[in-house]
């Protein structure tokens, strides 16, 4: 197994979030451009932070910082046409961006798809249409055969799992029915065939899912709640990692699936493809823990709580979210569980056994810009620092960690709350309702991890 000898510095960010021009040089829609937004108030993505602008000034911050890596997206949409052809200008576009992140000696490490499913895709029933599978298949090796010459670290799907549990705000589809596990079988069949790609295509290339893991706590130590959380891990965790590294269906999830009815196994013709073609690495996103119980019948789901960090979850005779009465939360309502990231890096690593680059973690927050330019944010500075010295103890616990990118490189529009929450190392000067100038200005924070860097850790 290639594995990148120096531990990678990075960061994270996506297209769709970041970007903006969304109609310049012939990009069409992606579902994040057409979706229903159930709150106007927040900024959407037209302009975002102007990143495909700004991304020189950008890369040129991060450089200072010190970062060797960055985690980017490419914008699905920009690339290929609704008619299947292929757009060069959006080609263009990423050419001059990875160009100028490998003149400036940071490795590019690029998501192929991050929640930017082209509308027209979604239109014909999305990940529930095979026709999306091929549609996908068509789009990556036109990447690897691009761009495979310069990027030699990919990323396949952002977070499969986030979108099979997350309703409509993302791509969702819905759990509550059937057809939401067809689009899982779907999304990993379409990650297999860009692994079996990236090998086949890009020489020295290395490619990894990039699921969120939280791993998830029983709410006490009641055997019913004991296997609420056994089959929450199963759904929300192993279900992605276990199809994507072990070419297998995990079989918690295989049994709890068959007690509501639902058949799900690797099709024959897909046999080989899923258990020949395994990935280099796991990119592991993680913000917190989650924790459930086993409801008693007619028990109703927790409400007013935010769906991405799973404490609504719920199906009946199963597994319900609560909130962790141990943990502290951020203003946005997510868990704060620094040793949870330990345990699931320790649990991920004895379950599969490969390299796992951490592709997202970070405190999204609302920062303020301070007259003379400044933001402090030592509670962005603290959250970093908790998590990074739990990967450093996983690692002495013998846990392979290749890379830390958090969330996220710059400010960016958050999928839930728009500019407000905040997770950059760097501040951009806009608001939700006005765009301003879109000035950049480090955080204190970015200085507190130039030196992380430059001391090769805490
Ligand atoms: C992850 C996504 C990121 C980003 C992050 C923060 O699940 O991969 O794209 O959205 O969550 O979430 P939010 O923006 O809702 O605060």
């Amino acid at each position: 197994m290639k594995t990148e000898k120096k531990f990678l510095w990075g960061a994270s960010l996506s297209a769709h979030q970041t970007e903006g021009a969304v109609d310049v040089d012939g990009k069409q829609p992606s579902v994040q451009d057409t979706r229903q937004r159930d709150n106007h108030e927040i900024a959407d993505f037209t302009v975002a932070v102007d990143h495909f602008h700004h991304y020189q000034e950008d890369i040129d911050l991060l450089k200072g910082m010190g970062l060797t890596a960055l985690r980017i997206s490419f914008a699905w949409t920009r690339i290929i046409q609704a008619d299947g052809g292929v757009n060069e200008r959006g080609l263009k576009h990423y050419d001059d961006v990875i160009d100028y992140l490998l003149k400036q000696d940071i490795l590019p490490i690029v998501t192929t798809y991050h929640f930017d499913l082209p509308d027209h895709l979604e239109q014909a029933g999305g990940w529930t249409n095979p026709d999306t599978v091929q549609a996908y298949s068509d789009y990556v090796e036109v990447l690897f055969k691009h761009f495979g010459d310069r990027v030699k670290h990919w990323l396949t799907i952002n977070e499969p799992n986030i979108m099979l549990l997350a309703d409509q705000k993302i791509v969702g589809f819905h759990r509550e029915n059937p057809e939401c596990y067809a689009s899982f079988y779907n999304l990993m069949i379409a990650e297999k065939i860009a692994i079996k790609k990236c090998h086949e295509l890009v020489e020295d290339g290395q490619i990894g899912p990039v699921p969120n893991i939280s791993l998830v706590y029983p709410l006490s130590s009641k055997p019913a709640d004991i296997r609420a959380a056994l089959t929450f891990n199963a759904v929300r965790n192993w279900a992605y990692l276990d199809f994507s590294v072990k070419g297998r269906i995990n079989p918690v999830l295989q049994a709890h699936l068959k007690d509501m009815g639902i058949t799900l196994e690797i099709q024959p013709e897909h046999l080989e493809l899923v258990q020949n073609n395994l990935p280099d690495f796991i990119g592991l996103n993680y913000y917190t823990s989650a924790t459930v119980s086993f409801p008693q019948p007619g028990e109703a789901k927790l409400a007013g709580v935010s769906d991405q960090q799973s404490e609504d979850v719920y199906e009946p005779g199963a597994y319900k979210g609560v909130t962790n009465p141990f943990l502290k939360k951020n203003e946005f309502n997510w868990t704060l569980d620094p040793l949870g990231l330990q345990t699931t890096l320790e649990v991920t690593n004895d379950r599969y056994e490969i390299p796992i680059m951490i592709t997202e973690n970070g405190l999204g927050a609302y920062d303020e810009l301070t007259a003379d330019h400044q933001i402090h944010d030592q509670y962005r500075i603290d959250y970093l620092q908790q998590h990074l010295a739990a990967i450093e103890q996983a690692q002495k616990n013998g846990v392979p960690v290749c890379g830390y990118l958090p969330w996220s490189a710059i400010d960016l529009i958050s999928v839930h709350e728009g500019i407000a929450k905040r997770y950059g190392f760097i501040y951009v000067d806009r608001t939700d309702k006005d765009v301003k100038e879109l000035k950049r200005y480090p955080k204190d924070s970015y200085y507190w991890f130039k030196q992380v860097i430059e001391k090769g850790g805490l």
